[in-house]
């Protein structure tokens, strides 16, 4: 249950009202966990629940409302239950069985869209079974198709066992964040300043993960604040073969560490782990086209209480204000991210670190959609500061990717 959200699979149940979702979700984890009801709509909002699939380990399963929710409520319903489906790492369709229709396959056509891998379940046999037809031309289509009663609880272990199927056949897992950057013998410095933001007692998610990728390499990291960073330098015999620091003191890292060393910063490689570097580096060029009054979207995907020197409300926004002058920032939190993009000139995103890469492509997709730039918070602090160049050094396609951008904007 301690597994960050951001580090399991996601299972999205999409269908009518009605079709059992709920109810196979409880079936699935043998407890009672989401509200079942013979009312229609009763699923407002999705519901996540996180439980562990054997051999697979932990995931979540995200039970939405209706697809075919109706009223002004129901709309609403229906839109977040789509945006859900964006970044699901495997979506299950679930119909009635003999209820199959439009719906069903508006539903197809977006997971097709999206590269999404799809289950369909035909749910409710005990009351009838699906046609032979509809279900051998499904599976021509190459979709896994699955016949259950969620009340009587069979075939459940079917829907188990194409679940696990899929996920070792489909799913591609999270980059590493930097385990790949070191080789077995390096020494690789961390620099983690302990600021009003750090939680009491431990060290943040990306850099613990940090930690366990070099030593699961064979490197030797280093831990230290940013006031050692001379004097750690000084007193080792060869150079470290790579320093990766926090954004925040970047500056600092950048005067005090000399070329030809690599620098990366902690949340570059959050997009290059989470998202996809080379295209936030081309989104980073926007950066140098914003003019006062400009929109700008600032996203952050967790929703934890503003600090006084908040990355995303505080700093990001006041360094955007000392490059370019008053702009019109907005700033979305959690999983509300508008669905219009447009009015924006560039959209600034988080680096991800409690939700999954597809989640954070899902978002990028969208943008790139809608033809408006993205970039993440990382390559934003290390443009404002003027040393992008030398922290994409250690990715030289996303370099040449920002600097081909610039030219052509
Ligand atoms: N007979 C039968 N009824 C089911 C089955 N699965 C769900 N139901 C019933 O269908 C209704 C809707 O189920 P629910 O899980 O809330 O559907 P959801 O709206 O898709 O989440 C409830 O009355 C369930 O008891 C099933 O396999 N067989
Ligand atoms: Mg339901």
């Amino acid at each position: 249950m301690e597994t960050p959200k951001g580090l399991r699979l996601h299972f999205g149940l999409f269908g009518k009202r009605n079709a059992g979702k709920s109810s196979l979700i409880n079936a699935l984890a043998n407890q009672n966990i989401s509200i079942v009801s013979s009312v229609a709509g009763t699923t407002t909002d999705p519901v996540e629940k996180a439980f562990e699939l054997s051999p697979i380990g932990p995931v979540v399963f995200m039970d939405t409302a209706g697809i075919d929710d109706v009223g002004d409520l129901g709309q609403a319903r229906v839109q977040k239950s789509l945006s859900v489906l964006e970044w699901m790492d495997i979506a299950i369709v679930v119909c009635e069985s003999g209820f199959w229709g439009e719906h069903e396959e508006n539903i197809l056509k977006k997971t097709k869209l999206n590269g999404t891998p799809t289950i369909i379940v035909f749910n409710k046999i005990d009351l009838r079974k699906p046609e032979a037809q509809q279900i051998s031309s499904l599976r021509q289509r190459g979709y896994r198709v699955i016949e259950v009663s969620a009340v009587n609880r069979e075939g459940i272990g079917l829907l188990r066992d194409a679940l696990i199927e899929t996920v070792l056949e489909k799913t591609e897992p999270d980059r590493p964040l930097m385990g790949d950057l070191a080789k077995a013998g390096d020494t690789v410095i961390l620099v983690t300043p302990i600021d009003t933001g750090a939680p009491k007692g431990r060290l943040i998610l990306p850099q613990v993960q940090a930690i366990r990728e070099l030593l699961d390499a064979g490197a030797k990291c280093l831990v230290i604040k940013e006031d050692r960073i001379t004097e750690t330098l000084n007193e080792l015999r060869q150079p470290p073969q790579l320093v990766v620091t926090d954004s925040q003191v970047v500056l600092r890292v950048v005067k005090e560490v000399p070329e030809p060393i690599p620098i990366t910063t902690f949340s570059i490689q959050m997009a290059y782990s989470k998202s996809d570097l080379l295209e936030m580096a081309i989104g980073a060029a926007a950066l140098t086209k914003l003019k006062p009054g400009d929109k700008v979207l600032i996203a952050e995907t967790c929703s934890h209480h503003p600090l006084k020197d908040d990355i995303g409300r505080v700093k990001i926004p006041n360094w955007l204000k000392k490059t370019v002058g008053d702009l019109d920032i907005e700033i979305a939190v959690g999983k509300d991210f508008p669905l219009d993009l447009t009015p924006y000139k560039v959209v600034i995103q988080c680096g991800g670190c409690i939700v999954t890469r597809r989640h954070m492509l899902a978002r990028l997709r969208q943008a790139k959609a809608q033809g408006v730039p993205m970039t993440n918070y990382g390559v934003t602090i290390s443009y404002l500061q003027g040393v992008l160049p030398r922290v994409l050094a250690c990715h030289p396609d996303a370099k040449a990717a920002f600097d081909k951008a610039l030219e052509t904007l």
